[in-house]
């Protein structure tokens, strides 16, 4: 007979909406000591990974995804392109590696790659690992011979954002639906690829609707390894260029929510950084934000030049997050975890010492 060993410290994927709401209405400063506490137990507090975004084939996409620049469907003035060449994408990836940055995301405006594609995609996946740097792709749809491709060629992580709540979903996207995104979820971790998901804010969505994506992410088991949570940008000729801000304070509650949730996850303070000021970003971090995007664009859009990002880390005393590339997931997760402990005890050991002498 087999027993159920019961983990407190497992992470959970059967939040209730209940429990998730109540995490929300805390007082401000009470969540963000939970998830402050949280991540110290998981992570360095003071380590951020950082990522650069490259977009290797931009615009025309036929989806119509109403936040998206890309969307073929809205006049947004972007300048298309056809799939970059890859000595170009291993350039910009050298270009990243060089100004710190440990992985490198390339993302394309694509609704599924197509098969000659694909072929392109695993060399480019093939070079920029050779380089030392972590590869993650967001290239759409994909099926398990896709997804087994480009495991094969190396790639790391699969970007695919769920985005927003089920119940929203179709309000903001029609030519595709959430359970396509969670099937497209499920092919990519069958492949053995880790996974990247996260979703937008901002986007005239209600706070139900907030509680339900966190919800969606942490029913994901395992739990993405990262959750990047984007504030919108609002680009003119998209149909949301006029919709009503988030408050920021919402945004840094989403965050330390998430934190909470799913604490073994890196939650990435994603899109939106450029609009935002640095108190807000300080605040982020504080709620357990540990990763950014880092380089003067994002996709299409702009992100905080990276002069000012370092400006930034030094006032925070932030650090970029060291990492073997051939360290599994498993290995980073318990070095973290030891080395949470290891402070946590020393930290007890220091206050004892005051204690004694006091
Ligand atoms: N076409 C692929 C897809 O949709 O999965 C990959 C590229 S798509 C641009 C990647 C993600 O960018 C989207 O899922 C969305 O979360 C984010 N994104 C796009 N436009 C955005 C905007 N204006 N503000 C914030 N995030 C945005
Ligand atoms: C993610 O969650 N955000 C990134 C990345 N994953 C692919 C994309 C943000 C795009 C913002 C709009 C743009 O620059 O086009
Ligand atoms: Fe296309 Fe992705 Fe933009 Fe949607 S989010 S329009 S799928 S590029």
């Amino acid at each position: 007979m087999t027993t159920a060993v019961f983990n407190a410290d497992a992470p959970r994927h059967d939040w209730t909406l209940e429990e998730i709401n109540t995490l929300f209405a805390l007082p401000f400063n009470d969540l963000l000591f939970k998830a402050q506490q949280i991540h110290r137990a998981h992570f360095d507090a003071n380590a951020v990974q950082v990522s650069t975004l490259l977009s290797i084939k931009t615009g025309a996409c036929p989806e119509d995804c109403k936040y998206c620049p890309q969307s073929g469907h809205y006049n947004t003035q972007l300048e298309k392109e056809k799939l970059l060449e890859i000595e170009n994408v291993v350039a910009q990836a050298k270009a990243a590696k060089e100004a710190g940055a440990s992985r490198f995301c390339m993302g394309a405006a694509w609704r599924s790659p197509r098969d000659k594609d694909l072929l392109l995609v695993e060399e480019m996946v093939r070079q920029v690992k050779t380089l030392g740097l972590e590869t993650c792709m967001t290239l759409g749809m994909v099926d398990s011979n896709q997804a087994n491709r480009l495991a094969a060629a190396g790639l790391d992580y699969y970007n695919h954002n769920l985005d927003t709540s089920p119940d929203f979903y179709g309000e903001i996207i029609t030519t595709r639906t959430f359970s396509d995104r969670l099937d497209t979820l499920a092919t990519v971790r069958e492949a053995g690829m880790k996974v990247c998901s996260g979703g937008i804010l901002g986007m005239g969505e209600g706070a139900q609707d907030r509680s339900a994506l966190l919800q969606q992410l942490a029913k994901l088991s395992p739990h993405p390894e990262s959750v990047p949570i984007n504030m919108l940008v609002k680009v003119p000729g998209t149909p949301l260029e006029n919709v009503e801000d988030l408050d920021p304070l919402e945004f840094i509650r989403a965050i330390a929510v998430a934190r909470i949730m799913m604490p073994q996850s890196h939650v990435r303070l994603s899109a939106g950084r450029e609009q935002m000021s640095e108190s807000t970003q300080a605040l982020a971090f504080l709620a357990g934000a540990n990763s950014i995007f880092y380089g003067d664009k994002l996709l299409t859009t702009g992100n905080p030049q990276a002069d000012r990002d370092r400006a930034l880390f030094a006032k925070l005393g932030l650090h970029p997050e060291r990492r073997d590339t051939c360290e599994d997931e498993t290995a980073h997760t318990e070095r973290l975890t030891q080395q949470a402990q290891q402070r946590a005890q020393a930290e007890r050991a220091a206050e004892l010492a005051v204690d004694v002498s006091g």
